[in-house]
């Protein structure tokens, strides 16, 4: 039905993010019917990103600025052929006129919205469709620690460090969730700490380092939970110079800090692993990933494959990480998603540090039934939006 259903409105609107910085929000139209969209903004965009925001800077209306009126010519009245077609149509436009990750992805999610409503059924449902994919409910990454780039001063720690519990249900993994991290507020508290929260809802950890942190979390997991541990080291925001990586004040070799991270694994029982390396760092990726595995661990690519299916092979990592606001559009993020499976790899969907109040990340990652969802800690509203609607999809699966 959408293939043959014209456009009628497109509305850009300045929005702000969990950040308070601004974003850009979409409604389109297919006649009656009417589909939002947002784009959630990175505090730490890796450099292989290449559909970064314009920063439009405005807020509310945007039928005025330059990607408005843009859009309004090029999508008003236009019949796309289907949600492929559009995304065609707005790299495109993006090609030829940069207008940026958080217009386009606003945009495609708005037109999906949008589609699904006209057919009948529900974003998750319809993002499945698109996939030709198998719906499943992912595993949370718990962010409880935050640092590296996303505290103040020089990164030389992990961006983050996360709890994984395996409850039995996703329900009880967010009872575990609530439970591993009350556990770890109160611990800083006792510790005469103040809890302060980072912009992804992990606590800010003062100077105390990456191994007291982790031993703090593990301690904070109940033995029902059967959680394991995971990192986001972020590795490309730690880069000193080509092979080498500023870590807790001191630098190494790639080789050295594979094996460290290895060692902080094994005695932390850390599962996962984000990013060990900068992109660039191949050899050390193919290198590190038969002994990850050897000692039970996922190695996962964000800054890595940057959520471009163009990128994804195997051979460097187990998982891809797939954050739409990287990809630019809808079929851009399930082509990436497609690459990852067709090179025999996981799936993690994650948030970005500004988030907004769009949960369509939830959706994706039930609909392309992805291993994992990294949505930050359990507080602060942005982050809550995505526990919630992680929740009501556990109803369409159970
Ligand atoms: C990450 C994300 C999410 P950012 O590195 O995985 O926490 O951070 O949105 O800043 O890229
Ligand atoms: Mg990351």
């Amino acid at each position: 039905m959408t293939r043959t259903t014209p456009i009628t409105g497109v509305l850009l609107r300045g929005i702000l993010d969990s950040r308070a910085r601004p974003t850009v929000e979409a409604d389109l139209s297919l006649g009656e019917v009417r589909g939002r969209g947002s784009c959630p903004v990175a505090i730490a965009p890796g450099r292989l990103e290449r559909r970064r925001g314009l920063r439009t800077g405005g807020l509310g209306r945007l039928r005025d600025g330059p990607a408005g009126r843009l859009l309004d010519h090029a999508l008003t009245g236009y019949t796309p052929d289907g949600q492929a077609g559009l995304d065609g149509r707005l790299r495109e436009l993006d090609d030829r006129h940069e207008l940026g990750a958080d217009v386009t992805l606003a945009v495609s999610l708005a037109y999906a919205r949008a589609s699904a409503a006209v057919s009948g059924t529900s974003l998750r449902g319809w993002l499945t469709e698109l996939a030709g994919s198998v719906p499943g409910l992912p595993r949370l990454l718990v962010n409880a620690f935050s640092g590296g780039i996303h505290r103040t001063g020089a990164p030389d720690s992990f961006q983050q460090v996360m709890a994984i519990p395996h409850a039995g249900s996703l329900i009880d993994d967010v009872h575990a969730a609530l439970e591993i991290y009350g556990a770890v507020e109160r611990g800083i508290a006792d510790g005469g700490g103040t809890p302060a929260i980072s912009a992804s809802s992990g606590f800010l950890p003062g100077d105390r380092d990456v191994s007291w942190q982790l031993a703090t979390l593990r301690r904070a997991c109940p033995v029902e939970a059967k959680a394991t541990l995971g990192v986001d080291v972020a590795a490309e925001h730690l880069l000193a110079a080509p092979g080498r990586y500023r870590f807790q004040g001191r630098e190494h070799e790639s080789a050295d800090f594979g094996a460290l991270l290895l060692d902080l694994a094994r005695t932390h029982g850390v599962e996962y692993v984000e990013d060990p390396f900068d992109p660039a760092d191949t050899g050390a990726w193919h290198a590190f990933l038969p002994a990850a595995r050897e000692a039970g661990v996922t190695v996962v690519g964000d800054d890595l494959f940057a959520s471009d299916a163009a990128r994804v092979r195997p051979g460097l990592a187990d998982a891809v990480l797939l954050k739409p606001s990287q990809a630019g559009t809808v079929t851009a993020t399930l082509d990436a998603a497609r690459a990852a499976r067709d090179a025999g790899l996981l799936l993690v969907v994650s948030h970005r540090s500004g988030e907004t109040e769009d949960t369509a990340m939830c959706d994706l990652a039930v609909a392309v039934g992805a291993e994992w969802i990294k949505a930050g800690g359990p507080r602060r509203g942005d982050r809550i939006a995505k526990y919630n609607q992680l929740i009501r999809l556990t109803e369409s699966l159970s």
